[in-house]
């Protein structure tokens, strides 16, 4: 069976995590078969928008805790090895992939995996889904950009409660808490992420990849700086076709019919 499942219709690429018996916990094989989809979704101009969910009752457990020995006596383990092989690259390439990426956390989501989620630019939840920093209750710290999303999101108090505590957040406190975009009901998950990934896939790609560009600098950049990236970006959106139909669109009042160049 494969670690993850993909297909692709209306400009959509969905990639669901597939090891539900292993509540979609991380191993070697999804890391490369997730990065291949990934490489998918930013080479193929098809592709305009990225939905990304789970199989199962659970989003992502995270990494397998299956996979390392941790007996008395084995060898110690360098987790840098993984994070800097594996989850700093998946975390880099879902902030810097240049089209939008919904996240439909489709049941709990712990560790690695809640981190996962929250570097995707949307993320709806289904009532029933939590998020867990699990970390803590293994002896670890939160890593996946855990220490940089939450603190930004949802203030360091709550990000601090989260990471000690290692608690399971509901996921319609999660979205009063300002860390995801919405809770829905469970049977509208799929319908609603999909709903709103064929959207996005139908908008201003190019336009779309800017802001996600000028968003995410903007937390380092000083006004001064983030003005001077706004000019830069908005230049190159104005070069875009895309520009040119959606004024004309306006102008005409009718729909613009964006073609994500
Ligand atoms: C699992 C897992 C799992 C294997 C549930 N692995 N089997 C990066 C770099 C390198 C190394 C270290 O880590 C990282 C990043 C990380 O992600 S560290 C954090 C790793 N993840 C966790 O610590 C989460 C562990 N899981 C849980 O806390 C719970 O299972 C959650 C809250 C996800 C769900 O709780 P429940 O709904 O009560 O389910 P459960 O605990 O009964 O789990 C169901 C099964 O899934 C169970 O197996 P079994 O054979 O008894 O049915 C679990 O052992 C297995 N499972 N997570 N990460």
């Amino acid at each position: 069976m494969s670690s993850i499942l993909v297909s692709q219709e209306a400009g959509v690429l969905t990639v669901t995590l597939n090891r539900p018996e292993k509540l979609n916990a991380f191993n070697p094989e999804m890391h490369q078969d997730l990065r291949r989809a990934l490489e998918r979704a930013d080479d193929d101009a098809e592709v305009r928008a990225v939905l990304l969910t789970g199989t199962g009752r659970a989003f992502c457990a995270g990494q397998d805790l299956a996979e390392r020995d941790v007996s008395p006596g084995a060898a110690p383990i360098d987790l840098s090895v993984s994070i800097g092989s594996y989850y700093n690259p998946l975390v880099r390439r879902l902030r810097a992939l240049p089209k939008p990426i919904v996240c439909a956390v489709n049941g709990v989501a712990a560790g690695a995996g809640a981190n996962i989620a929250l570097a995707c630019d949307l993320v709806i939840a289904a009532r029933s889904a939590s998020f867990v920093q699990s970390f803590s209750k293994i002896g670890l710290m939160p890593d996946s950009g855990g220490t940089y999303f939450l603190p930004r999101l949802v203030g360091t108090a709550r990000a601090m409660g989260l990471a000690l505590l290692g608690e399971q957040l509901s996921a319609e406190d999660a979205e009063r808490w300002g860390l995801i975009w919405k809770v829905v009901d469970d049977e509208n998950l799929l319908s609603g992420a999909t709903t709103l990934a064929r959207t996005l896939a139908a908008g201003p790609t190019r336009g779309y990849g800017l802001l996600k560009k000028a968003l995410y600098a903007s937390p380092g950049n000083s006004l001064d700086a983030q003005l001077d990236l706004e000019r830069d970006l908005q230049r190159e959106a104005g070069f875009s076709e895309d520009y040119r139909e959606g004024v004309s669109a306006f102008m005409q009042k009718r729909e613009p019919r964006f073609k994500g160049k």
